[in-house]
């Protein structure tokens, strides 16, 4: 007779008991949306002319809500003129965010992607990846943070993949998670979101698998959660400030593989909101990857858009850099070059100056000491080569920007100098 009084209760306890699949996410409160309009006016005032910016945007503003036509034509533009003028040259991360930017919340753009047969594009992209790894010592073309995308946009949005391939090359013990002997939790978080889309793709039935790719695919997830988690610094930032919008949303999707106690949420987004209010995210690559996050959302919100928060109060403060009063006009600063001799010399450059206003500046003084070259990347100019020496992937050398001997945590393009500043550029291997 008490059986069925019962039931309720045993019901209760098995879903206490199921894993939620509800992730944990902590977003900005409608009280502080003003704290967000210094991304906001980024984002709005920004060009887009850098390789895939527009994509990257386009992805996080349809991800958050903000249905600002004016806006979302102007990003798509770009978007479109990258598949149509470009499409050979795109890297296969830059294709996949193109993807996930014109698929996301199901908008007319969808069509575009199978028009020009993006997905299939990516899985030849993704599959030279995987073979330049087997003729050059484990190196991809690119990087795993790329690698990471590509999984995701074809998990996304039905392309073909093999789960055991994704299951051997996200193994956490692979080299490509480090960079410059750092674990890169940038690469470790895309890597997280990849793993759980595809874990979530292999759940639902909607593809089949071994057991044991499951199970490794788990255990990846596992341990790459804990080493994020270690890379939490005091005031809650993980890894830097670039890094921690990515952190964050791979943290809201791995909920079950670790403890309520283990992060706070809360710390980590109060930081974050007071390094927005600094100006520390004022290239629109960097207000595009922390938007998502800060509003609770994650990559693979992609296909369950709701729609919403459209009424942003967005006002667009004029930013008022004040030099103060008895602050010189030039400064002078040292800089060298270091391959296995280091090449020294002494600069002035007008206050305000950034490192590539150095690194010009000593170009002038001694054009064969310290000739560069440089690209455009979405993160502003990367440095490719110095004294006609190039950077490249498969032997994983790269020109390292370093100040007092300390790696910088910006480009050539955002880094600014100050008096007496020891500037290095460094052949290194990452
Ligand atoms: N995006 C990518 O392919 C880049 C992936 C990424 C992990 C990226 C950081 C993270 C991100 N969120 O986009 C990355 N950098 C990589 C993979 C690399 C390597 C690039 C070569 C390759 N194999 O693809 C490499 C060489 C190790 C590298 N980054 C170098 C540098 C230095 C550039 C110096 C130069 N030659 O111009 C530099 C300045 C570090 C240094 N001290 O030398 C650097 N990176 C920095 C600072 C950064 C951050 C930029 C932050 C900023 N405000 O400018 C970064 C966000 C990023 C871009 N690198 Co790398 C990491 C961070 O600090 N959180 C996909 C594509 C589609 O967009």
């Amino acid at each position: 007779m008490r059986q069925p009084h019962q039931l309720p209760l045993v019901g209760l306890l098995l879903f206490s008991l199921i894993p939620s699949q509800l992730c944990e996410t902590c977003e900005v409160s409608k009280e502080k949306y003003f704290c967000l309009n210094p991304l906001l006016s980024t984002i709005f005032k920004s060009k887009y002319t850098r390789g895939t910016e527009a994509a990257n945007t386009l992805l996080s503003i349809r991800l958050v809500g903000i249905q600002n036509q004016t806006l979302q034509q102007r990003l798509l533009q770009q978007v479109r003129y990258n598949v149509e003028r470009k499409e050979s040259d795109l890297s296969s991360g830059q294709l996949a965010l193109i993807i996930m930017a014109l698929g996301a919340c199901h908008t007319h753009d969808e069509n575009f992607i199978y028009d020009y047969h993006l997905i299939s594009q990516l899985e030849n992209k993704f599959q030279a990846e995987i073979e330049n790894m087997g003729a050059h010592d484990g190196n991809p073309l690119t990087n795993y943070y790329q690698l990471s995308l590509d999984v995701l946009a074809l998990c996304l949005f039905s392309g073909s993949y093999s789960t055991t391939k994704v299951a051997e090359l996200f193994s956490p013990e692979n080299k490509n998670y480090y960079l410059g002997g750092q674990f890169s939790v940038d690469t470790g978080a895309m890597a997280i979101l990849a793993l759980t889309c595809v874990k979530r793709s292999l759940m639902s039935g909607q593809i089949r698998a071994d057991e044991k790719d499951l199970e490794r695919i788990n255990n990846h997830t596992q341990s790459l959660v804990k080493k994020i988690l270690s890379e939490k610094k005091g005031k809650g930032l993980i890894g830097n400030a670039f890094s921690t919008g990515n952190a964050m949303q791979a943290l809201f999707v791995s909920s079950d593989y670790y403890q309520e106690s283990d992060w706070d949420c809360q710390q980590t987004l109060n930081t974050v909101l007071k390094e927005i209010s600094r100006g520390v995210f004022s290239i629109p690559i960097a207000a595009a990857q922390i938007l998502p996050a800060v509003m609770g959302k994650t990559y693979l919100d992609v296909n369950s858009c709701v729609s919403g928060s459209g009424n942003f109060n967005i006002s667009i403060p004029v930013p008022v850099t004040v030099t103060p009063p008895n602050s010189p006009l030039y400064i002078s600063v040292n800089y060298s070059v270091r391959i296995s001799e280091t090449y020294f010399t002494h600069v002035t450059v007008p206050n305000g100056s950034v490192f590539l206003d150095v690194m010009e500046e000593a170009q002038k003084q001694n054009k064969t000491v310290f000739g560069f070259t440089m690209e455009e990347s979405e993160w502003g100019p990367y440095i490719t080569s110095v004294q006609g020496l190039r950077a490249n992937n498969n032997d994983r050398t790269y020109w390292e920007l370093l100040s007092g001997g300390k790696p910088l945590s910006q480009g050539v393009g955002s880094y600014i100098v100050h008096e007496g500043d020891n500037l290095e550029v460094r052949w290194s291997k990452y």
